[in-house]
C-alpha cells in the first residue's frame, strides 16, 4: 500500500504571475492539486496550455519538479518514472499527469488507458476546457455538440466522448469528475486519488474565457451552471461503484449554460433538444450505476 502522507499543504507549489490568460480555471485547478499533494509531487504535462506553467528552458512555473512529455504518452511517461522509483524504493512520491482535453481523450488515450490496464501507482488529471486551445481553439473529442470552435464554424455536429465513463468500463480502481466550480469537491477527489494503491483519473471540467468566448470574470459561473443545468455531473467511482457527489433535484433550463457562452450563439432547436437528450440520458445511466452500486 502507498505510503503517502494525506495531510493538506497549505503551502503554494505554483508560482504566482503566470501567461496564462485572465481568469484561466487550469490554472486554478493545478494550483489546488498541489496544495492537496504537496511538495512530494512529479508532474507531466503534455504540450497544451498546461505547458504555460511548465515553462521553456530553466524557467517554471511549478515548484515541485515538472517535466514535458510529448502529446501522445503521458501515461506512459507516468508508468516509467513510476517503476523507477518503485525502484529507487521511493513509495513517497506522486506521480501526476496534468493533460488537457485533447491530449486526453483524442491524443494520449492509447498510453493512458495502456498505464491503466498495467495499474500502475500515478494520478491523471484531466482539465477539460473542451477544445485544442493551446493551437487556436480547434474542436476536440470532448467539445460539446453545437459549440462554434475554429475547425467547427457553424458549430460541433457530434456528441462529446466520454472518457470517464470508457475508463469506468475499463474498471480503473478510483475515477471521478470534478469542476473548477466546485473547487473542495474536486480536494476531496485528490485526497482519495492520493491514497490509491493503483492508477486514478479525474476528469475536470474547466471553462476558458477565450475559446468559449465569455468575460474572464465568470469563469466559475459558467463551471457551476453546467452542473446545475446537468451538462457536467460530479461523481466518483470507486473500484467501479458510483457516487454522484452533487445531486441536482431539478436541472436549471440548459440555455441558462448556453447562454453565457459566445460559441453556442448559433445552435439550432434541433441541436438544444439533442443536448437536453443528451444531458437527461447522461444522468439516467449515472443514477442507475448509483443504485446498483448501493451508494
Ligand atoms: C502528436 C501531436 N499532435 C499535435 C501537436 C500540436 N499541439 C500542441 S498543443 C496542442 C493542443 C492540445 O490541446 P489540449 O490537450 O486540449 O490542451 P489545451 O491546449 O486545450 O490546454 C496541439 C494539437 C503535438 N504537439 N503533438
Ligand atoms: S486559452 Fe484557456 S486554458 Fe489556455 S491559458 Fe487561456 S484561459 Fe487558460
Ligand atoms: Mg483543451
Amino acid at each position: 500500500m502507498a505510503s503517502v502522507s494525506k495531510k493538506t499543504s497549505e503551502k503554494d507549489y505554483l508560482c504566482k504571475g503566470l501567461t496564462t490568460c485572465e481568469g484561466c480555471g487550469m490554472e486554478l485547478i493545478a494550483r489546488k492539486m498541489l496544495q492537496i499533494l504537496g511538495p512530494n509531487t512529479i508532474i507531466l504535462t503534455p504540450p497544451s496550455c498546461s505547458a504555460i506553467l511548465t515553462g521553456i528552458s530553466r524557467e517554471t512555473g511549478w515548484r515541485v519538479p515538472a517535466f514535458m512529455s510529448n502529446l501522445e504518452s503521458v501515461g506512459a511517461y507516468a508508468s516509467g518514472i513510476r517503476v523507477g522509483l518503485e525502484v529507487l524504493g521511493r513509495n513517497d512520491i506522486h506521480v501526476v499527469g496534468f493533460a488537457g482535453d485533447g491530449g486526453t481523450v483524442d491524443i494520449g488515450l492509447q498510453a493512458l488507458s495502456g498505464a491503466i490496464e498495467r495499474g500502475h501507482r500515478f494520478i491523471y488529471v484531466c482539465y477539460d476546457n473542451e477544445a485544442y486551445m493551446n493551437t487556436g481553439i480547434q474542436r476536440s473529442g470532448a467539445t460539446t455538440l453545437g459549440a462554434w470552435t475554429t475547425t467547427t464554424p457553424g458549430g460541433k455536429t457530434n456528441q462529446r466522448k466520454d472518457v470517464a465513463r470508457m475508463l469506468l468500463a475499463q474498471g480503473i480502481p478510483y475515477l471521478a469528475t470534478a469542476s473548477v466550480g466546485y473547487i473542495n469537491d474536486f480536494a476531496n477527489k485528490i485526497n482519495k486519488a492520493k491514497s490509491v494503491d493503483g492508477p486514478s483519473y479525474i476528469h475536470v471540467h474547466t471553462p476558458c474565457s477565450t475559446g468559449w468566448r465569455f468575460p474572464a470574470e465568470r469563469t466559475i459561473e459558467v463551471a457551476r451552471m453546467a452542473v446545475q443545468t446537468g451538462m457536467w455531473v460530479l461523481y466518483e467511482a470507486e473500484e467501479g461503484k458510483v457516487r454522484i457527489t452533487r445531486k441536482i433535484r431539478s436541472f436549471k433550463p440548459v440555455e441558462e449554460y448556453l447562454r453565457l457562452q459566445k460559441r453556442f450563439s448559433g445552435i439550432t432547436e434541433q441541436v438544444l433538444q439533442e443536448l437536453k437528450d443528451y444531458i437527461r440520458e447522461g444522468y439516467e445511466f449515472l443514477q442507475e450505476r448509483e443504485e446498483k452500486s448501493g451508494k
